[in-house]
Order: structure tokens, then C-alpha cells, then sequence
């Protein structure tokens, strides 16, 4: 499924790459909000959203819900 987030295939979801996310799964969100959003996953603050990160919110969102099965860039 990240891979289909990760339009540039370089290992990390950008804020572009997550807005394109954003406006397709859910209702149109300002840059301000966006941004807030995107800052909930990244949690070094990079800017970019890497699998560990997006596993570690999914993990805290989710429990138990996302396991082995989801993968990234093996
Ligand atoms: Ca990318
Ligand atoms: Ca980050």
C-alpha cells in the first residue's frame, strides 16, 4: 500500500505525496491542516514521513490491526 503513497518511489512519503493521499481518501484539507496532519506522523520532524514512522502512528492508531502483513521496501 506505500508504495502507492510514495509516488517517487524514494523511501519516504513527502508532504506532497501525503496531501495527494489526503485529498483522495478524505475531505479537501487546507496546507495549514495538512501540515498538522502530516506532523502527527513525523515524528522527527523532517518533513517526510518514513515506514517506520507511518508504522509507529498506524501501531498507536490501530493496535493490533496492522501486523507483518503490511510492508514497505523490504
Ligand atoms: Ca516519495
Ligand atoms: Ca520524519
Amino acid at each position: 500500500m506505500l508504495t502507492e503513497i510514495d509516488n517517487n518511489s524514494d523511501g519516504v512519503i513527502s508532504l506532497e505525496e501525503f496531501g495527494a493521499v489526503i485529498d483522495a481518501f478524505g475531505p479537501a484539507v487546507g496546507d495549514g491542516e495538512l501540515r498538522e496532519v502530516l506532523e502527527l506522523f513525523d515524528r522527527d520532524g523532517d518533513g517526510k514521513i518514513t515506514a517506520d514512522e507511518l508504522i509507529e502512528v498506524f501501531k498507536s492508531l490501530g493496535g493490533g490491526k496492522v501486523t507483518g502483513g503490511m510492508c514497505w521496501y523490504d
